[in-house]
């Protein structure tokens, strides 16, 4: 039990959600193609040159169709809030077009419709790994500046026409994990290997002052609209008590830490300008683009967490792991999911605290959860899930918010990854499920798409309906 005071009464619960892993319609509502049609296995394998039928992402969950009903259901759970992201290729299908696709602009009209309708509140991510194609394909993504410009033109129609509706903005999902996947977060044809290490960080730069020129745009044509930029967080612990270990440990950590520091503060740290001369890399940075970044800072930071990893200065003690997109050295000290992801509730306490003691501002986790192997069984003739590892994994989690909460920081919301099945990011498969809600579909395509309530579902009900005091510690 957590004291029925720990989370604030304004706590916004929810789930969160990404376009191009529930609405399927991939080519319908004049909606172009993005890179998630050339990347059916996800990040596991190279790019296709386009789509191929064996991408689960062309269906998905057939959210576009069905979206009334899912929201429907996250209604009955007691949401309040529900996080989704605009595929930028409906409402631009090429992405560098001056007029937008008013088929597309019309489709999450009526999602927020039914928002709207139930008292959701919704909180929308304006790139979620869907870069249109074509801008990957004859711009190489966002190595080039061009970008910035269509990204701003894109999120400024957005504004234009949600602003009013919408009171909470996400810029880029996951901005950090550019670095490590390049194709799935900045759209970057170039293969990761073949790409320099300037073009890289150029990309990253670009994204910034992209991010902040949202951010002014936001301020100008929705008022009521708080920006934030979206994080993926893991804490690195040092293998070792060693200093050199913590030395190291806090050089990785960094390499994540620079993204909130930038959207926070409005400037590169000292850290990060060293660390790319270090490396050779020398970036394109206008006068203009340091004015933009220091005026338009965030109103709040979001944060996706699943894991944390250890580091180490000893070449021969790196055994590295898996992860949420980048992995780490292996802790341990701790257990792993079904696909080795390691499981840490405390390490969600710990960025917690580190990020208020860092930036001072509200804290917005918008993605946490256990991707697992769920059966469907039947019981007194209804079908479910008895998914008890999913509600042990999140309520240790919530416990470790609650203990956040009670240090004093700020925590907004929490909107828990997948809050219905949908296809996995990394390995676009069906079978790694992290819903509430189960969807009958399968890895070779197969399935009713039916929903079923899952145990989770009437646990997550009641945790939101007590503010969290039926928790269990
Ligand atoms: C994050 C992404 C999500 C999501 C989640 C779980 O990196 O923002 O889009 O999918 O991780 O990862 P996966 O789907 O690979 O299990």
């Amino acid at each position: 039990m957590t004291d029925s005071t720990t989370f604030p009464a304004d706590f916004l619960w929810g789930g969160a959600t990404a376009a191009n892993q529930i609405e399927g319609a991939y080519n319908e509502g004049g909606k172009g193609l993005s890179i998630q049609d050339v990347m059916p296995q996800g990040i596991t394998t190279p790019r296709t040159d386009g789509p191929t039928d064996d991408n689960l992402k062309q269906v998905a969950i057939d959210f576009y169709h069905r979206y009334a009903e899912d929201i429907a259901l996250f209604a009955e759970m007691g949401f309040k809030t529900f996080r989704f992201s605009i595929a930028w290729s409906r409402i631009f299908p090429l992405g560098d077009e001056a007029e937008p696709n008013e088929e597309g602009l019309a489709f999450y009209e009526r999602v927020l419709d039914e928002c709207e309708k139930h008292g959701i509140e919704p909180l929308v991510t304006i790139s979620h790994y869907e870069t249109p194609l074509h801008l990957t394909d004859t711009y190489d993504g966002w190595v080039n500046r061009e970008l910035i410009g269509f990204y701003e033109h894109y999120a400024r129609v957005l504004f234009a026409r949600y602003g009013a509706r919408v009171k909470y903005w996400l810029t880029f999902n996951e901005i950090n994990s550019v670095l490590h996947a390049p194709l799935l977060s900045g759209g970057i044809n170039t293969p990761k290997d073949q790409l320099t290490k300037t073009d890289l960080y150029q990309a990253v730069h670009n994204e910034l002052v992209a991010s902040a020129l949202a951010t002014r745009a936001a301020r100008e044509l929705a008022p009521n609209a708080q920006v934030g930029c979206m994080i993926l967080a893991m804490p690195v612990y040092p293998l070792s008590p060693s200093p050199d270990d913590m030395m190291a440990s806090l050089t990785t950590e960094r390499t994540n830490l620079a993204f909130g520091d930038i959207h926070v503060r409005g400037e590169y740290p000292g850290y990060y300008l060293r660390s790319l001369r270090d490396q050779g890399v020398d970036l394109v940075i206008t006068d203009d683009d340091r004015a933009v970044l220091k005026e338009n800072t965030v109103d709040f930071v979001s944060l996706s967490y699943y894991v944390s990893v250890a580091e180490t200065a000893d070449e021969s003690q790196r055994v590295v792991g898996k992860g949420n997109i980048m992995g780490g050295v292996r802790n341990p000290t701790l257990k792993e999911s079904e696909w080795g992801w390691q499981i840490d509730p405390v390490g969600l306490r710990i960025v917690l605290n580190q990020f208020w003691d860092r930036w001072q501002k509200p804290l917005f986790i918008v993605e946490n959860g256990l991707g697992a192997k769920d059966e469907l069984v039947e019981i007194d003739g209804r079908k479910t899930v008895i998914d008890d590892y999913r509600i042990a994994y999140l309520n240790d989690h919530l416990v470790q918010v609650g203990e956040a909460l009670t240090d004093g920081v700020e925590v907004m919301g929490f909107t828990p990854w997948g809050c219905i099945d949908l296809v996995s990011a990394s390995t676009a498969q069906m079978s790694k499920r992290y819903g509430f809600i189960y969807v009958d579909r399968y890895d070779d395509g197969s399935g009713t798409l039916d929903r079923y309530k899952k145990k989770s579902f009437d646990w997550y009900a009641e945790v939101i309906e007590s503010n969290g005091a039926s928790l269990t510690r």
